[in-house]
């Protein structure tokens, strides 16, 4: 009998992990913006933390890697948010 409820107690345990994975998948952060590193989000629009920006996302300094799609390179030399 102690090992039927053993038994019992790993299947709700693995039932409860099925149920958790998703929502931790979800969690997780989505796509990167293919011209900045490290990772910006997707959105539609990333302005320089302390600056006058209206966001939604802030960052601090980025490497720019590709079109400034975000425009956080003002001067072109590669470096966001300086
Ligand atoms: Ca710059």
């Amino acid at each position: 009998m102690k090992n039927l409820v053993s038994v019992g107690a790993a299947v709700i345990a693995g039932f409860a992990f099925a149920i958790a994975t998703p929502a931790l998948a979800v969690a997780a952060p989505s796509d990167c913006h293919s011209s900045y590193s490290p990772c910006l989000p997707i959105v539609s629009d990333v302005d320089c933390e302390g600056g006058s920006g209206n966001g939604p996302v802030y960052t601090g300094r980025v490497r720019v890697i590709g079109p400034d799609d975000y425009g956080l390179d003002r001067d072109g030399n590669g470096i966001g948010c300086e």
